[in-house]
Order: structure tokens, then sequence, then C-alpha cells
């Protein structure tokens, strides 16, 4: 699927088929052939981006490969919630692994079915933040330095969620979490430093890279169509706003998402075998307070008088990626 940029936004509701659009323009979910690869029944918290975003990446992924897909999974609300035992929300060949080691287990897989000659079966790893840039990050650049034949996506909702909120390295600066209190002199998460997995990818150099985000569901589809037609370790970051963590209402996720998106936090890029290819321009530029203000994690900073200091700091975090990437051109 090329991706093919919609000029206009009346084009009839994405989910029931972008029905003035011609056909080949529309989108995986737009089509009565899709899998529903992550059916009705699961347990996810009303209005959760994850259970949103995996949807879409493994419907595409399934696409992609006219459904010939294996998934493992790590530890955490995406297996938690679509799994309780003895029951399951996916309608794929899925296993479990471990919270550190979805992308062993998937290199694993690709392994065996080489050996095996299944060259039409594909491989897919997915986990959260932490089961991804903290517990299992040796494992996944195990996989992009030995080029193992995976899609890795991670489902970054900034903290630990499946065990109550805990940071993780995706956490962002000033968020509260249970472990990152709204007290002291500098409340919430840290300042200056954290752990930017997408560009540690490409610092590996591996075939493909993407940022996606749930405000962007045609191109999550597109990035995701593109790295399964692409052999070799490939990495897919997408961001999926948590209500219950991030404090948040579930109606406004995707407006969160594309809150993030279009501060110019959460940039939209490519890049292919450690080149920047590809950026989403920002379409209409908000300040930070837009997306900060949409979440009770960054209460602290909007009390009776706001800490201009901190935001400010938000702010220029933004301001340096619109620039690295080019995102207001
Ligand atoms: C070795 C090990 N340590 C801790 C846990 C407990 N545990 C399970 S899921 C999880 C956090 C998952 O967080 P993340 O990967 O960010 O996914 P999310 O639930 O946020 O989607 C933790 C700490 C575990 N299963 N295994
Ligand atoms: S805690 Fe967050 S990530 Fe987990 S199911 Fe609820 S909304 Fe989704």
């Amino acid at each position: 699927m090329a991706l093919q940029p919609v000029k206009f936004y009346q084009t009839g509701t994405f989910t029931v088929g972008n029905r003035l659009l011609g056909e080949n323009q529309r989108a995986v979910q737009a089509n009565m052939e899709r899998t529903n690869s992550l059916n009705s029944g699961h347990r996810a918290c009303q209005g959760c981006g994850e259970a949103l975003g995996a949807r879409y990446a493994i419907d595409a992924a399934m696409r992609a490969t006219r459904n010939q897909l294996i998934a493992a999974n790590a530890t955490g609300c995406l297996e938690v919630f679509s799994t309780p035992y003895p029951e399951t929300s996916w309608q794929i060949p899925w296993v479990h692994s471990l919270f550190g080691n979805a992308a062993a287990v998937a290199s694993g897989v690709a392994a065996a079915l080489r050996v095996k000659g299944r060259h039409d079966v594909r491989v897919i790893a997915q986990g959260g933040d932490g089961g991804t840039t903290d517990i299992g990050f040796g494992c996944l650049s195990g996989m992009f330095e030995r080029n193992d034949d995976v899609l890795y996506i991670c489902y970054d909702n900034e903290a630990y969620m499946n065990t109550g909120v805990q940071r993780s390295s995706a956490t962002p600066p000033a968020a509260r979490t249970a472990t990152t209190a709204a007290v002291g002199a500098a409340p919430g998460n840290e300042f200056g430093t954290g752990k930017n997995v997408p560009l540690i990818a490409i610092a590996h150099g591996i075939p493909y890279v993407a940022t996606a985000s749930v405000a962007n569901l045609r191109d999550l589809e597109y990035k995701v169509t593109r790295a399964m037609g692409i052999h070799g370790a490939r990495y897919i970051h997408i961001h999926v706003p948590c209500p219950l963590g991030w404090g948040s209402a579930p109606a406004d996720t995707i407006k969160v998402a594309r809150a993030a998106v279009e501060s110019g936090l959460f940039p939209l890029i490519e890049a292919e075998h450690g080149e920047i290819t590809g950026r989403t321009a920002i379409r209409r530029r908000v300040p930070v307070e837009e997306y900060l203000k949409l979440q009770r994690r960054f209460a602290h900073l909007f009390g009776k008088q706001s800490d201009a200091a901190r935001i400010a700091q938000i702010q220029a975090i933004a301001d340096r990626n619109i620039r690295r990437f080019g995102l207001m051109e």
C-alpha cells in the first residue's frame, strides 16, 4: 500500500470506509476482509490507545503478509488485557514471551521458519515501552545487530501501566507516575536524560525504522505495510495514550495523541539503513500546554501558579524536535 495523502477531511468516517475515497486509497480497516486481529472481548480500559494501535498495526501486517504472520508478545497491558487464561482476543498465531525477551523469541521463531523453508511466514514482536526500552533492550539490540527478519513494534504509553503506572526510560520529563511523585522542588520525572529508542534503532543501521501515532492511523497502516515489505530487522515505535496512567479522558485519546504530534513532542519520522528518509510535517503547530493540560500526570505544572520554567523546558524539547527533523518544512 503506497501512502496516499488525504487532502480533505470530509472523506467519510475512517473506520466505516472513507467512502468518498477511491477503492485503492481506503484504509485496511475500511475493508470488510480485514482480519480483526485483536477482536472484541478484550479487557483494555475505555479509550486505550494501545488496543487501538495494536488492532490497526496487526491488521495492516496481516493484510501485507496475506495472513501469514506470527506474533510474539511481551508481558504488559497488551498481553494481559487480551489473553486472560483460558481466553484470547487474538485471531492470529500469537505467543506470549517473557517481559524482557519478545525480540529474542521472535528471532528464534524467524530462524525456525527459515530452517523449515517457510519464507512466506513473517514474524512480529510487540511490547510496551517497559518491555522494549528497559528490560527488553538488550534482546532488541541483538535482534537489530544480527538483522533478524522481524518487525518489532513498541506501543509507547510512557510507563509500566500493567503493574500500576511506574516510570520507564520512556517516561517524559515532569510526568507524575507512581514512582515519580509530584512533590518537592522538581516534581515528576527527571529532566535532561531519557532513552530515545527510535534514534538508537536508527543508529544500528537496520533496514527500516519509523515512529507512528494513533493520531494518524492512515500513516500507521502505511508504515506497518511498508515494514512488512522489507526483510531484515525493522522497528516501529507507536505513541499510544493511556487514559488510566496519563489521567486523560478516555474520549480524548486521539486528541491527546494529536497534540503530542502537532506540538513536536512526538515527531513522526521514517529512516532506512541509518538515514532519515521521511518526516510528517506538522499541520497546525500547537504549544506544548495544549498537550500537557489534557493530562492529570502534568497537573502539578498548572497549579495556582503555573510552572512557567518547566513548561518552557518542555517547549524547548518540542522546538528542538521540530528543528532537528524539519517538521515545519
Ligand atoms: C522479569 C519481570 N519483572 C517484572 C515483571 C512484572 N511486569 C509485568 S508487565 C510489567 C510492566 C509492563 O510495562 P510496559 O512494558 O511499559 O507495558 P504496558 O503495560 O505499559 O503496556 C511488569 C513490571 C515481569 N513480568 N517480569
Ligand atoms: S492501563 Fe492504559 S495501556 Fe493498560 S489497558 Fe488501560 S488504558 Fe490501556
